[in-house]
């Protein structure tokens, strides 16, 4: 016969056990099953901003533009504004990431009525704690970059930061370089204003987490460490492509970003390597936070794959002193604060400086065409290392599905 007491221990010992699984299931990833029948015991949420963090305020739908009307009624004095919270309470969780059909530029404006000329913002109601300028190297993606700044711009302003969106155009159709127009957008922006923080970014990435927030670290930050192309994982430890994260300092440590890398691949290794060089270390946030979408594209005209990339990075060494931020030559072609931000077009040269006529290509072999992708090599981050082909030879971006 069961007595009385024991049938309560039983029970108890049931509680417990359905606890246990409901917070195991949770960790694995069943939050959205688990909270569901969580919410179906508690009070209506009358906020409507209940998040899947405790800590921070979710965004409804991963509506990126969920919250972002009530900072349109705030009304502050100018003169006597607080500094912003540490953390900004506009800051929510993931960001649901599509691409609306027939999205214009003038529609990402009419959301985005605090954005001044030039694509500046600050805060309405409170003084930013952190300075970002945000550099974008162009050239012909004017569809990815209307749904970039579609996103960026929402996402920077519930950050509460004080930034700018600077595009850096290459002009003519010479070989890409998207290293040196890096540089170029480094010296613009510096010389327009004291930022504290760069992020040199993709025009084709969307950030996916709202915690990934837009401020530098102590040390150079790789912020591009989830990707849905490497299946959200870091392709490889000294990996440093995408979007990356540095202050003036760090940036001047490291000699800027090579000039030399025409075409694609390579010139992201070099920076990784420059990091190391420099006497720094790599920081990086989480993978969960890290999380980007690429906008699926072709490799595009004009940026043939670097076959002297692997020559180049074996005397990266020798190199990264006599050639970085130091000797970049370039002509400023035209400055032009757009509404969503600052274009800037840049004669970069060619191989041959900046006004002689460009060198004859040597024939490319045929399979540096479309090198394989091969297994990643493990390079330890914090140390600086030799790169091998592995390191380099991510395949260049070929035609897939969700393309825009
Ligand atoms: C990878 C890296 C990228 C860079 C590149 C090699 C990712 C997500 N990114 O990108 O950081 O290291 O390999 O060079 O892995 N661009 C133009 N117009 C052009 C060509 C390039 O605007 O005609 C810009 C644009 O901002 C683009 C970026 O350069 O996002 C990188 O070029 P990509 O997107 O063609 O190369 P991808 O995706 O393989
Ligand atoms: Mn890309």
């Amino acid at each position: 016969m069961i007595s009385i007491q024991s049938k309560w221990r039983y029970l108890f010992m049931f509680l417990g056990i359905q606890l246990v699984v409901m917070a195991l299931l949770s960790r694995e990833g069943y939050q959205k099953r688990v909270s569901y029948f969580i919410r179906i015991f508690r009070k209506p949420d009358t906020t409507g901003l209940s998040g899947r963090n405790q800590t921070t305020v979710g965004i409804p739908g991963g509506d990126v533009y969920a919250n972002l009307s009530t900072l349109f009624k705030t009304h502050v004095n100018e003169d006597h504004m607080p500094l912003c919270p540490k953390t900004s309470p506009l800051i929510g969780g993931p960001i649901h990431v599509k691409f609306p059909s027939g999205l214009t530029l003038a529609e990402v404006q009419r959301k985005n009525p605090l954005v001044m000329r030039g694509g500046r913002y600050r805060p309405p109601d409170c003084e930013a704690r952190h300075r970002t300028a945000i550099i974008i190297p162009h050239r012909n993606r004017e569809h990815h970059l209307k749904f970039l700044l579609y996103y960026l711009h929402p996402f920077l302003q519930r950050q509460q930061l004080n930034y700018r969106i600077y595009i850096i155009h290459q002009a003519g159709t010479y070989t890409f370089n998207r290293a040196k127009l890096m540089n170029v957008g480094f010296r613009e922006a510096m010389r327009e204003e004291d930022w504290d923080c760069l992020f040199f970014h993709d025009v084709d990435l969307i950030p996916e987490d709202d915690r990934n927030t837009y401020v530098c670290d102590s040390t150079p930050k790789h912020v591009a460490i989830a990707m849905d192309k490497f299946g959200y994982k870091l392709p490889y430890n000294m990996y440093f492509g995408g979007v990356s994260a540095l202050t003036p300092l760090h940036y001047l440590k490291m000699n800027g970003f090579p000039n030399n890398y025409w075409g694609w691949g390579g010139e992201d290794d070099d920076i990784g390597l420059r990091v190391s060089l420099g006497g720094m270390y790599i920081s990086r946030p989480s993978v969960k936070v890290g999380r980007y979408k690429m906008i699926k594209h072709k490799l595009d005209k004009g940026n043939d794959v670097n076959p002297k990339r692997f020559n180049m990075l074996a005397k990266t060494r020798q190199t990264w002193k006599s050639d970085g931020m130091n000797t970049a030559e370039y002509e400023l072609i035209s400055r032009e604060y757009m509404p969503l931000y600052t274009n800037i077009t840049v004669n970069i040269g060619t191989e041959a400086g900046l006004h002689s006529p460009p060198p004859p290509h040597p024939p490319e072999k045929a399979e540096e065409k479309h090198p394989e992708k091969k297994a990643p090599a493990e390079v330890p981050v914090n140390v600086p290392a030799k790169i091998t082909e592995g390191d380099t030879n991510k395949k260049p971006t070929q035609n897939t599905s969700n393309h825009v």
